[in-house]
Formats: structure tokens, sequence, C-alpha cells
């Protein structure tokens, strides 16, 4: 029998979780007492009394340092909070994805993951704690307000201290807790019900021809050492037949191998080069735990993820589950470039513009409105689950080449050369002071508020532009009413070019300021140009609207994507 203890403990007010769950350094978690325990049992607190019993929670994470001691945690905490069962990943691994995937397949109550996606590991990187709902989705502000809450009035937190659980072996235990029904851990292989999944989605014959047949390409795919590697070893080599040698950084390590497990143009630097090499016609790398894709074609060609969405939309008929559901609708984050938009009018689809972060696309995807959506910052997704999927990315990205038998950057071109092309670069500036980063957006907004900004004329080198709206992005949930205000700084020109300024909300120290800027071209003579040369004069203007540089003393961004 093993026996339930209550411990005390003291709130912390800072338990407040961002864009996509709480995410704080290691050493936060690791060095105040209780930090984790709180949260863990503030979390598991929302999960209602009278359920709890019959009620399955998911756990995984992206194998980072600290994930194995919070899963200990998390399996003591559910058990002396009458949590039934559990479901983990072996050896505490399962992608994002995956967990929305197994949350769904057997209706657990929830889920809970521990990673803190693109942000370093290691003993002195980031630690995170995110929660799912029954739908395998982000916990919508609702949920997470209620969390907060608790976490800032908790006194006490009940766990059974002697509880351990052998992550490494696949199979049920089952344990007899004091005053409870016995708790059971099952630990389960974290591809299968993904892997199943996908068959389902994908034609996976043709891909198998794709990627091993007589005409085959050849693909690179970086995990970063992030949780993807298990996931492309087993579907991309083993089934789909691609060479063990395409699988890189496949081994999922603690620290990410000291390395941003970001997948953008400045921290999958490797991955850039080898494909600039021109061996490869394909090539990808996904973020540490798996949600987020970026995708390269041969000699390194970018497709920018504002264009990754709008072209898997475009061709939406290569890939098998919209041909048997449909396309309900379409939709993309405020930041997110229009190019989804112009695919949306052109195939009469419904568009949606939802603020920056995943979880506000569950509620238009519960409700039978939308099928496939997109955020500039490497997420790509659909209504298969409730999270952003980097794998389907990838398998969607080769269903249209497979179909289409093109190379990416014609099938972008082409792209480019109908619907015409939005022109978009995302500015980080990471690790700014606070206060410098808060004063600067206050400002700025003041500055926005006044009469007469809008019609104001701002020029660099030949160019001029002149505002039409000037606002803070506010959301109103068209299914179930929830507001969400404050969602970033929106300066939208009578071309209908966009400048956008946000601050992060998962960033762990100090303040990253994005920001976002969007121009649209449909001249052919234009459309193949850079897109950093295209966007200097918008660039140059946000800059001396927003006087960044006085405000924070940046002179350049951290990354430019
Ligand atoms: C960032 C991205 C956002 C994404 C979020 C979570 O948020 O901008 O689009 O949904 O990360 O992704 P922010 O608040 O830092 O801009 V993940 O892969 O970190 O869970
Ligand atoms: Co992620």
């Amino acid at each position: 029998m093993v026996k339930i203890t209550v411990v005390k403990t003291k709130a912390y007010a800072d338990q407040k979780p961002g864009t996509s769950g709480l995410r704080k350094r290691v050493t936060v978690f690791q060095q105040n007492q209780h930090y984790a325990e709180n949260f863990i049992q503030s979390t598991i607190s929302v999960v209602e009394p009278a359920v709890r019993q019959e009620s399955t929670l998911v756990v995984g994470g992206d194998g980072r340092f600290f994930m194995k001691d919070a899963i200990q945690l998390i399996v003591q905490i559910a058990a002396a909070n009458g949590i039934g069962r559990l479901v983990i990943g072996q050896n505490g691994i399962m992608s994002t994805p995956a967990v929305s995937c197994v949350i769904r397949k057997i209706k657990a109550v929830g889920g809970i993951i521990l990673t803190a996606s693109h942000n370093p590991g290691g003993p002195s990187g980031d630690f995170g704690i995110k929660y799912n709902i029954a739908s395998g989705g982000p916990a919508p502000e609702g949920v997470t307000n209620k969390i907060y809450d608790i976490s800032k009035s908790i006194t006490e937190y009940h766990i059974c201290p002697d509880l351990k659980v052998d992550l490494s072996k696949i199979g049920k235990q089952t344990f007899e807790v004091d005053t409870f029904k016995p708790f059971t851990v099952e630990i389960v292989d974290c591809v299968e019900a993904y892997a199943e999944m996908l068959r389902g989605i994908f034609d996976f014959p043709a891909l198998k021809e794709l990627l091993s047949g007589p005409n085959h390409i050849k693909v690179n795919l970086d995990a970063m050492h992030g949780v993807v590697g298990p996931y492309v070893k087993k579907i991309v080599c083993e089934e789909l037949g691609s060479p063990a040698n395409s699988a890189v950084n496949c081994v999922p390590s603690e620290d990410f191998g000291g390395h941003h497990p970001d997948p953008n143009l400045t921290y999958a630097a490797d991955l850039v080069k080898t494909m600039k090499g021109g061996e490869y016609d394909f090539g990808a790398a996904f973020d540490g735990d798996g949600d987020r894709n970026m995708v390269l074609g041969k000699h390194g060609f970018f497709v920018n993820p504002s264009d990754s969405v709008a072209a898997i939309a475009a061709n939406i008929t290569c890939i098998p589950y919209f041909q048997k559901t449909g396309v309900k609708g379409l939709a993309r984050s405020m930041p997110t470039s229009g190019a989804l938009d112009n695919v949306a009018k052109a195939l009469k689809m419904a568009l949606y513009e939802t603020p920056t972060g995943w979880k506000f696309f569950g509620n238009l995807m519960d409700a039978g409105k939308l099928s496939l959506c997109g955020e500039e910052s490497f997420g790509t997704g659909s209504d298969h689950i409730r999270e952003k999927d980097g794998l389907w990315a990838v398998l969607a990205w080769l269903s249209i080449l497979a179909s289409r038998k093109q190379s990416v950057e014609d099938i972008m071109k082409d792209h480019w050369k109908k619907f015409g092309r939005n022109f978009f670069t995302r500015y980080d500036y990471e690790e700014v002071n606070s206060d410098a980063a808060s004063k600067m957006m206050k400002d700025l907004e003041a500055a926005m508020s006044d009469k007469s900004f809008v019609g104001k004329k701002f020029s660099s080198g030949d160019k001029t532009y002149e505002v039409e709206i000037a606002d803070n992005f506010m959301y109103t949930d068209p299914v179930d009413g929830s507001v969400s205000k404050n969602q970033g700084l929106r300066i939208i020109f009578s071309d209908g070019s966009r400048i956008i300024f946000r601050l992060s909300g998962t960033g762990s120290a100090g303040a990253t300021i994005r920001l976002y800027i969007d121009s649209y071209e449909k001249d052919p003579q234009k459309i193949n140009q850079e897109a950093q040369v295209m966007l200097a004069p918008l660039v140059d203007i946000a800059l001396k609207i927003s006087q960044l540089q006085e405000n924070t003393g940046r002179t350049a961004p951290t990354v430019i994507t």
C-alpha cells in the first residue's frame, strides 16, 4: 500500500503559463523549494475531483534535462490526487503532436507535456510544463488562468513520495494507493499510435515510392537532438524506406547537443549548409518537442512558414485525409503573412485570423470550422489533432512533391505566379531588458493612438506608406465569444503592408521583442526577389516608429527569419 503525504508549501507568484505552458530556467524548477510540485499540483487540481478516479492523463516530454524528475513527481502527485491512470511514453519521450494524438485516441481527460519547445535545454537551459485538455489541444486561457490562480494561493500538495515507476519498461504497472482504487501507470511506445494515425492521413505507398522507389528523391531530416528522432527513424526510414542517413541528429539528448532546438535559418545552420551542397532534394528540421518544422528545397531553397501553409492549402487535394473530410476552413495567427488569405479567397474557403499560439485554433476545429492552419513561427497543422505537427507538415510537403513531380522551388515559384507573393520577415530581439521592452511597447501604443497617426505617411528610400489602421489586436473567439486583448500592435498601410510588434510569451529571461513585416507583391517581375531587400524600407520605418534602438540599445536582431 502506497502512502499519501500532505506537504505544506508556500505559493509562488510567477507560475503564469505563457503562450505555451510554464517555461523557466531549469534552476528555477530545481532550486526553489516545491516549485515544480506546486505547479504540478495546481495543474492536476483543475481535473474535477469527481471524475479523477475514472480519468487518464497522458504524459510525455521532449527528453530535456529534468524531464525524468518531473515525470516521477507527476506520477506521485497524480496518484495522491486520485487520478486513475497515467499513460506515459517510454523513457518519458513523446512528441507534442503524439501526446495530442494519444489523448484523443484513448479519450484521456488531458495530458501533461514536459517541454520548453525550441528553448535550449541542459542544466543551465530551460524547462517547461504544459497542460493539454481532453480535445488534445493546449489548455485555453480559461483553464491556464485557473491553474495560475490556484498556484498563487496553494498552501499544500498531496504526494506519494515512495511511489517510483520504471519508465523504460513497456507495459502496465499497478499500485494500491491509500483510500483510492488501484492506480495504473502504462508505459507505451511513443511512435505507435501516432504512426497509425499518419497511415490514415497520407498515401503511404505513394510516399514510399517517392522515398525509395526507382526514381526516389533524397531527403535530409534534422531532429536537432529533439524528440522527433525516433519518429523520423521509424516512420520515414524504416517504414517509408528512406536510407538511414536521411535521419540527422535523431537521438534525443538532454541538452540538444548544446544547441537551440529551433528550426530556423540561424539555429538550423547545419541543415542549411548541407542543403546548399545540392545533394538532397528536400530538407527539414524540427524543434525540441516536434511540433515545429522548417522546410527547405534543393540548394537550400527556403520555404517561409507563412508560404508553407499557403502552398499546402493550394495543393490540399494531394492529401487523402482532406479528400475524405473536405476543407472546412483555413486559419493563421495574426502575425503570419496574408499568403494564406490569397489562397482562401481564390478557392473560396473561409479564413480566420487568431492571436499567436496554437490554443486559439482548437475551438474552431472542434466546431468543424477549420481544417488547416499555420503560424509564421514554423508551425503547421490540421484538425487531425489539436497541436501543430512537424512531421505531418513534412509528409504533407512530400505528398505534394509525389503528386506534382516538381521541386520545392518550382512549386513555390508557381504558387507566387498564381497568387502573388507575400514577402515576410521576422526580427527577434532576444533577452532585452524587460522594462525597456515594455516602455517601447507602451510608447509605441501611445503614438499609434494619437488621432493624427492614421493617415500619416512614412517614407524610406523611394517608398512611401500611408497608415490605414493602427491598433492593439484583440480577438473575439467566434465559437465561445471569449475575448483576448493585447495580442500585438499592428500598423496596417493602405497597400495592405503590415508592421507588427509583439512581446514573446515563451521566453524565460528578460523580454523578447518580435517585429513582423508582411508586404504583398503581385508584379511578376518582382516576385522572385530577395525578401530582405524587398522589405528593407518597411523594416527601416518600423525601427524609426518604435525607436527600438534608442529604447533597447540593440542595433541588430538576434535572429532574422
Ligand atoms: C512562440 C511563437 C508562437 C508559437 C509559440 C509556441 O510564441 O511565436 O507562434 O505558437 O511560440 O510554440 P511567442 O509568444 O514566444 O511569440 V512552441 O513550438 O514553443 O510550443
Ligand atoms: Co515546439
